[in-house]
């Protein structure tokens, strides 16, 4: 059973889904002649599988079995609940497990692979946890960014993500050929790594908890010799440092709370280049963090050292925040810098890279709290109630017409709606959400809408909504609903969007999508108030 809970957590009586038994739900729906199971048996690793109106999807597929057992080298287990493999290393520190995926008639290519990692016992400094692909067109490449596992004791069980470099995903994109994925853990006598949730997904994904300056698509400002380079763990860039000795760099202005997700663990991937002349001294990268508007000086974070890692490879720095400045991030409101200061050699015919702030460990939520509750129990706002329920300011942008504000909904008390001025061509878009957030979708997506008094009798405007996802060829797909009459007159109505076939098919994938809405008005048509759009069949 699915029960809503109020703030407190106690159960309100509204009910979502019922079903008898272990944890498996079937949900049919016999206007699609389509099925949707939710297996939540497992707890830690719950899946969903539609089947009907698309082909079952094999990253849902992807979950930790015996298919991954036994370690070599090492050794590896299932806990003792299920919910997780420990993997212990031998008595050379090393342990790899690995699984084999046929992708022979399917579409589906691996852009990422992501887990939940916590480790146990005293990892040397050099320990790591480091995930690889293989494939016959590819050979061998390293996934996003090796973990240190002492980082990981230190930060606590902490979500870890892997992309797929670009160049690899394009060829794998030219083929059907199986890929193997292994998770290895290298120099960790002494230690057990647990790790539980896999997941993969078809698109190369961002961190939960990484704001706009952490995925590095434009460079930070040096003085260095410096360029973007397509070799990136997060995005499609990173950011490429040469030159030798002390070089700092520093980031765009940001706003502190606009890090929705912060924990007092700081990460940087930096990739290690070949050719440095001493591999006794690799150098080593130290954070600060600079309250521009308060005009102090930058504050220390922390310092890696690099020392100890391999050459051509991504390695996680990380960094445990002092007091201060994991405060200021909770309430500062105006514009910050991170830097980086890189003290190594010069690399013969290499470079330094950059990419990927983002907080590991627990994570806790910094952003807007659910309207209406004052002094109450704080609340995260979900990503249904955020971009679908209008409860919060970032969740909606204008891309044309003037600014919209979030005010308190005309039909729902103590929640919120966004209030939107309409004259001609409006235009708003959403941010982007992952649609495994989505507890339900269907073909017709509604929304209520409070309507100005008419300006022009005899044409009210039109409205209409696109889904833009990102496809599995890491391209952005457009699929536009129907165009129907904006309403007129006072008081609520409720406006239908027709979600097409092609867009069921989006929203049924392992996806990124956002939402566009066009309003076509008459001249200072007046201000529209949008809330609550929902899915039905
Ligand atoms: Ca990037
Ligand atoms: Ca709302």
């Amino acid at each position: 059973m699915v029960q809503q809970v109020d703030a407190d957590y106690q159960f309100t009586g509204v009910e979502y889904v019922r079903a008898m038994g272990d944890g498996l739900v079937t949900i049919r729906n016999p206007h699609l002649n389509a099925t949707l199971t939710l297996d939540s048996r497992d707890h830690h690793n719950p899946t969903r599988i539609a089947e009907g109106d698309a082909a079952a999807d094999p990253p849902s597929q992807i979950r930790f079995d015996e298919s991954w057992l036994p370690a070599q080298p090492g050794s590896a287990a299932p806990n003792g609940d299920g919910s997780a493999f420990t993997i212990t290393p031998n008595g050379a520190g090393n342990a790899r497990i690995d699984r084999e995926y046929q992708r022979t008639g399917t579409s589906w290519t691996p852009g990422s692979v992501s887990f939940s990692v916590a480790v146990t016992g005293t990892p040397t400094r050099s320990a790591r946890l480091k995930v690889t692909l293989n494939a016959a067109s590819t050979g061998a490449v390293q996934l996003g960014s090796t973990v240190v596992l002492a980082d990981v004791l230190t930060a606590g069980e902490t979500e870890v993500l892997f992309n797929v470099p670009a160049d690899t995903l394009a060829a794998l994109q030219q083929t059907q050929e199986p890929v193997t994925i292994a998770i290895e853990v290298a120099g960790a006598a002494g230690a057990a790594v647990d790790i539980k949730s896999l997941r993969a997904t078809t698109y190369r994904a961002t961190p939960r908890g990484q704001a706009r300056v952490g995925t590095w698509d434009g460079l930070w400002a040096t003085t260095a010799s410096t360029s973007k380079s397509p070799v990136a763990t997060v995005g499609e860039t990173s950011q490429r440092v040469c030159s030798s000795g002390s070089r700092t760099l520093e980031s765009d202005s940001f706003v502190p709370k606009s890090f929705t997700w912060i924990s007092r663990h700081l990460a940087v991937d930096v990739r290690i280049p070949t050719g440095l002349p001493n591999p006794a001294w690799q150098g080593s990268v130290q954070l600060y963090y600079h309250d521009r508007p308060e005009d102090t000086v930058s504050q220390f974070a922390g310092q890696f050292d690099l020392t100890g890692y391999p050459a051509g490879e991504w390695v996680t720095a990380h960094f445990t925040l002092p007091e201060p400045i994991f405060e200021a991030l909770q309430e500062t409101d105006r514009g910050s810098t991170l830097q980086i200061s890189l003290m190594a050699d010069a690399a013969n015919g290499d470079c330094f890279r950059f990419d990927n702030v983002r907080f590991m460990g627990e994570l806790q939520w910094n952003g807007a709290t659910s309207s209406g509750l004052g002094d109450g129990p704080f609340v995260p706002v979900t990503t249904a109630e955020r971009v679908l329920g209008f409860e919060t300011e970032d969740a909606w942008h204008v891309v044309q017409g003037t600014p919209a504000s979030v005010v308190e909904s005309p039909t729902n008390p103590e929640t919120n709606a966004l209030s939107l001025p309409v004259s001609n061509y409006t235009v708003i878009e959403s941010t982007s959400f992952p649609t495994s957030e989505l507890f339900t979708f269907g073909p017709t997506l509604k929304l209520d809408v409070v309507s100005p008094p008419p300006v022009n009798p005899g044409w009210s405007g039109d409205a209409s909504m696109f889904l833009k996802c990102m496809g599995a060829n890491m391209s952005h797909q457009e699929v536009a609903t129907n165009t129907v009459p904006l309403p007129q007159g006072s008081g609520a109505h409720v406006v239908n969007f027709v979600v097409p076939p092609a867009g069921l098919a989006l929203l049924a994938q392992d996806n990124e999508c956002q939402l566009r809405l066009v309003l076509n008005g008459p001249t200072n048509a007046g201000t529209y108030v949008l809330d609550n759009l929902r899915f039905a069949f």
